[in-house]
């Protein structure tokens, strides 16, 4: 995908800038591949409709540079200090605790340029002889490179994915030489990350589909062409497979697809029990179909509920179905606010009125800003009176807009389980989500003490991503999750669903599992810029795939509800 490879390009060259000490421009650079990586279309498009200047954070020289990169595919700046700085920065960045600087010293010191040349020096215990190195950091290296390389799967985070596949699918059908055209597989399932894109199609002309479909620009390359079945390779970097069936069996091909394989398995099961047997083509008693157009059909020949594709995971929906008990889960349209937004005034990109305005356009009635707390350095966190004169500017924007905008914060829970603000200042808010950022190398009952403290203070609303992963980055906290759960009922206090892609934090089993103590959860999607507000819809996928109704969300309330709800008073 061009919107990655351009954004890695943008990292690279922050990372060789800060090492020459260039002041504000890695800031500008990150900013921009930030923007970049997390775009809902081809950056490609904006660029032939001549409209980079228009995005925030790309002024005139990222601009041409990105265009010099459309126009011959390479960016003669980026070429330069790649000369001066021979280093595999892609791979090094993912790595924890390898800033640029180290990056340097590595590469300055040893000749280290890649992940080989590292874990050679690691292995000869070269690193722990540099200066500003020893012992501890270079095993703590050798502990994140496992992490790293365990973590480093083939797959997509969908939320970056799905506009650029649904875009993909509905040109299919404009086409009109599809009868019904649908993404199947995980992706319907709105799993967090993605192997591949898998799509079900209805036609009486199959051979012209596969033509069309082969020729779309978005395809890379045709691994299979079949007239039933071919698969490509997409420019975003991974594959697709469509599927043309008939429409006879398209409910039962819809099924078969979706999966998880898990559920088929056992779906298939249940069939064999009643003496009829399913696949792909439908289901059948001995020569005789009894279901197949419609999934609905299939389930209810199984004497099951049609299930939505988020519950289809082998968590129990099969048996939950039949014992009558399957949850009517919370629809996409029911959320109706935001609960973690990030502006200008701390680490976002967008001023609060872009933001508001934004979420406005996509049908919220209202957002919390939550901007990190004076401690979260790194992210500009903000002290008392940066959070005055913001609530002031909160309050006059109320005045007079539609959409409403909560007062928040994403406050640091420091060290020693004690809050980043004073208790007092805390009152003013409307909505205290708690969080874990810093100092997270503690046992873990150290960690779960610090972060039930902060639950049970009284003193926060909500946990944000309470896990603190970060997909194909790092493992979650060491946390005694039942015992937060616990703390959470105890004191009333919310769990976070952040549907940022790679956060997707809590996780949809653990979400199950913390439905059952009677918690209730706030849906954010953690944008950092107007863009990003699109990952409330992960994180409400995320809230449905681990069984949430509308009732066990806070998002789904009215403004007047959520203060009576909110338990901090
Ligand atoms: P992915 O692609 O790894 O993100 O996950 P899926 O679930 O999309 O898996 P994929 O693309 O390999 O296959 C699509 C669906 O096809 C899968 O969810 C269930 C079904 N399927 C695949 N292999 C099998 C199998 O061996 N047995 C059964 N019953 N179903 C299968
Ligand atoms: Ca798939
Ligand atoms: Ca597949």
């Amino acid at each position: 995908m061009s919107n990655q490879e351009i954004a890695e390009i943008f990292y690279d060259i922050a990372d060789m800038l800060e090492i020459k000490g260039v002041q504000w421009e890695p800031r500008a650079y990150r900013n921009a591949a930030m923007v970049i990586s997390t775009l809902p279309v081809d950056l490609k498009k904006v660029y032939e409709e001549g409209k980079l200047m228009e995005m925030e954070g790309i002024g005139q020289s990222m601009s041409k540079s990105i265009s010099e990169y459309f126009q011959t595919g390479k960016i003669k700046k980026y070429e330069d200090l790649r000369k001066q700085f021979p280093i595999d920065f892609r791979v090094f960045r993912k790595i924890r605790g390898l800033g640029p600087k180290r990056i340097f010293t590595l590469y300055k010191k040893l000749g280290i340029k890649d992940l080989n040349g590292l874990k050679d020096a690691i292995s000869s215990n070269k690193i722990r002889k540099l200066e500003g190195f020893g012992e501890k950091s270079e095993e703590d290296l050798r502990k994140n490179i496992e992490a790293f390389l365990k973590l480093k799967e083939e797959r997509k985070l969908l939320g970056l994915v799905i506009d650029h596949f649904e875009d993909f699918v509905k040109k299919l059908e404009k086409s009109g030489l599809f009868k019904d055209v649908r993404i199947a597989g995980s992706a319907r399932r709105m799993r967090e990350t993605v192997g591949d894109l898998d799509v079900l199609a209805v036609s009486d002309m199959p051979e012209k589909c596969m033509d069309f479909f082969v020729k779309l620009p978005e395809v890379k390359e045709v691994l299979v062409k079949g007239s039933t079945k071919t698969s490509v390779r997409l420019n975003l970097g991974l594959n697709c497979d469509i599927r043309i069936v008939p429409a006879e069996s398209f409910g039962s091909a819809m099924q078969y697809f979706t999966g998880n394989k898990e559920h088929n398995v056992k779906l298939r099961k249940i069939a064999i029990s009643m003496g009829m047997k399913l696949n792909e083509y439908g289901l059948f008693k001995g020569t005789k179909k009894l279901a197949g157009p419609t999934e609905e059909g299939v389930y209810k020949a199984l004497g099951l509920d049609e299930m939505e594709p988020e519950l289809r995971e082998n968590m129990g929906e099969i048996e939950a179905s039949k014992a009558g008990t399957l949850p009517k889960i919370v629809g996409y349209e029911e959320i109706i606010a935001d609960l973690h937004v990030h502006t200008k005034d701390s680490d976002g990109s967008n001023s609060l009125e872009e933001m508001a305005e934004a979420a406005e356009k996509i049908g919220l009635k209202y957002i919390a800003l939550t901007n990190h707390s004076k401690s979260l350095r790194v992210a500009n966190g903000l002290d008392e009176d940066r959070f005055q004169k913001l609530a002031a500017k909160i309050a006059k924007f109320n005045e007079k807009s539609r959409i409403k905008v909560l007062n928040g914060v994403e406050l640091e829970i420091l060290k020693d389980g004690s809050l980043d603000l004073p208790s007092k200042f805390l009152k003013d808010f409307d909505f205290v989500l708690g969080a874990l950022h810093q100092n997270t190398k503690m046992s873990r009952q150290d960690l779960t003490e610090r972060l039930v403290k902060a639950i049970d203070s009284g003193l926060i609303d909500s946990v944000a991503h309470p896990t603190d992963r970060m997909i194909g980055e790092r493992e979650p906290l060491d946390i005694d999750m039942e015992k937060v759960f616990s703390a959470c009922k105890r004191s009333d206090v919310w769990l976070e669903i952040d549907g940022y892609p790679n956060r997707s934090d809590l996780p949809f089993d653990l979400v199950k599992n913390a439905k059952d103590y009677g918690i209730k959860f706030t849906l954010g999607s953690d944008a950092h810029s107007v863009n990003h507000l699109r990952f409330i819809r992960m994180a409400t996928a995320i809230a449905r795939r681990g069984w949430l109704e509308k009732k066990d969300i806070v998002n789904a309330m009215g403004l007047n509800d959520f203060f009576k709800f909110r338990r901090r008073k």
